[in-house]
């Protein structure tokens, strides 16, 4: 099955240097901005993920409220910590958008958690890819179409591994079936990160086009 234009998998873009130094930047944006478990909105279900964000915009979910960007932690209702820099470096080196990302999302995984088929599409602007990085322990992602129902391919995520949805998979479903254990000692007590970057509002020069 082929997978749609624009959806890129790049094994091993950062080295074991560069995970360690990005999970000190993870480590660093926890701690001012504390995971929580985020909920599905109207049920109130809890995700099996916990969640944080950096940025000027954080991607949330609650049961009152459901799917939405804001600029504050919906607990210190602090503003995010900023992007680190490496994460910068790659949305300018693979996104090819004239504009910085504006949130990333940090989903941390434990053993158990997966992350059931979704499109991200709570962004104005869905002309930008997101970018998402993988650290820890491997993951079956999965990638389909336009539809839930169209068919899926299974990729392995390992650490280190970028993933671009662009162009015509920009709005592709996709997820996280499930984490293998004790496949990477990068995140202390084992586990999975990953994160993603995007634009949210359309740049001004290109909304005032
Ligand atoms: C994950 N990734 O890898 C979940 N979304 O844990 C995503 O949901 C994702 O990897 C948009 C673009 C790339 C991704
Ligand atoms: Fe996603």
């Amino acid at each position: 099955m082929a997978i749609a234009d624009g959806f890129r998998h790049l094994p091993g873009h950062f080295d074991a240097a560069a995970q360690k130094a990005l999970l000190i930047d993870v480590q660093d944006i926890i701690h001012d901005a504390p995971l929580y478990v985020p909920e599905m909105p109207r049920t109130g279900k809890p995700l099996s993920v916990r969640m944080t964000n950096c940025g000027s915009l954080g991607w949330i979910t609650d049961k009152t409220h459901g799917y939405r960007y804001q600029a504050t932690h919906p607990l210190t209702l602090q503003p995010w910590p900023a992007i680190p820099p490496a994460l910068l470096a790659l949305w300018h080196a693979v996104a090819n958008y004239p504009a910085p990302p504006e949130a990333c999302l940090v989903n941390v995984y434990d053993h158990r958690a997966r992350l059931g088929s979704h499109r991200d599409a709570d962004e104005a602007d869905t002309t930008a890819p997101v970018i998402s990085v993988s650290l820890g322990c491997d993951a079956t992602f999965h990638v389909g179409g336009l539809r839930r129902s169209d068919p899926k391919t299974k990729i392995l995520l390992r650490s280190g591994d970028v993933v671009v949805l662009g162009g015509a998979s920009r709005l592709a479903y996709h997820g996280i079936n499930r984490i293998h254990p004790g496949t990477s000692d990068l995140v202390p007590g084992g586990g999975r990160i990953n994160l993603t970057l995007r634009r949210v509002t359309l740049p001004r020069s290109t909304a005032c086009k």
